[in-house]
């Protein structure tokens, strides 16, 4: 039987998801789809994951589409559009609104929809010899996966149309120095660091985080008076959870929180 196509691992608090096809940079099929969607929904029902670590096995993060799937005969007109509805919207989608936060270590090169699915995720990361193509204007594409919307707020209008229409790598250290991911690591210390931060949001007080994820996804579309509001009725929210008093006692105390998390 063939290997699975993502591999989940349990960690204490937090659950790693490795994109498993190295021999194709982890392209995307549908299979992969369909398992990192149970993949995704199971760790989302279990309470006590409070953190995913989200990257990509063998020398590369992933490489978007499988092309081998989009191979048309001379004379055929392919028509896209049906793999972003079903599979590849849900998951930006997902990875967005999971109320815990998703680290992507960006292990090697992620193209097309493995870039924006990278840049989807809460907090990347990546080795120094990663790199970031939006390779879509290559093939004749649009960058998709939510990059049209990510890529000019992450690093403004103008590197945002030359990275989509140029299609050129992006160093994973320029992409720091530009504000595109969070730190770049030497290739042999990014997964360490990867769990160090896992391991670090295990022991975070997850519904406030939650909290912060939808807070900055929402002030995209708000007047600074309709975020104040959000920030308002949020912040009543955070101070509901007992997370927030025990975080107060903790200070006070001058010890460690012991957050609840999820539970
Ligand atoms: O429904 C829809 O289709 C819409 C959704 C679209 C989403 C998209 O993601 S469209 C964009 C698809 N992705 C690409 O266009 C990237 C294609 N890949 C590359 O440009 C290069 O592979 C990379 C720049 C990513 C890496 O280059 P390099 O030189 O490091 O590696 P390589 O030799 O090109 O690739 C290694 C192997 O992986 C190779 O196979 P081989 O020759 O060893 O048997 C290569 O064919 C395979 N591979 C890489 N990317 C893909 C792929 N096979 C299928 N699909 C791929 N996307």
């Amino acid at each position: 039987m063939d290997e699975s196509p993502i591999l989940v691992q349990q960690q204490s608090g937090y659950r790693v998801i490795t994109l498993n096809r190295p021999q194709r940079l982890n392209a995307f099929t549908e299979a992969m789809h369909e398992t990192l969607r149970t993949a995704l929904a199971e760790a989302e029902a279990d309470t006590n994951c409070r953190a995913l670590l989200l990257t990509g096995a063998g020398r590369g993060f992933c490489a978007g589409q499988d092309l081998n799937d989009r191979l048309s005969q001379a004379g055929e007109t392919p028509v896209l559009g049906g793999a972003l509805e079903a599979y590849y919207n849900p998951l930006v989608r997902k990875l967005r609104a999971l109320p815990l936060p998703v680290v992507a270590a960006v292990n090697g090169v992620a193209a097309g929809a493995g870039c924006n699915i990278a840049l989807a995720c809460d907090i990347v990361i990546a080795g120094r010899s990663a790199s970031f193509i939006q390779s879509f204007a290559k093939i004749g594409l649009v960058p998709d996966s939510g990059g049209t919307w990510t890529l000019p707020r992450l690093v403004g209008p103008a590197r945002a149309r030359a990275l989509a229409l140029l299609a050129e790598p992006l160093p994973a250290t320029t992409a720091e120095a530009w504000g595109l991911i969070w730190r770049a690591y030497e290739d042999a210390a990014l997964m360490e660091e990867a769990h160090k931060l896992c391991a670090r949001f295990a022991l975070a007080p997850t519904a406030g985080l939650a909290l912060i994820k939808r807070a900055l996804d929402q002030s995209w579309d708000n007047s600074l008076d309709a975020q104040l509001d959000l920030e308002r009725d949020f912040q009543r929210e955070a101070s509901l959870n007992p997370d927030y008093a025990e975080g107060v006692r903790a200070f006070m105390e001058k010890r460690a929180p012991r957050f609840a998390g999820r539970s």
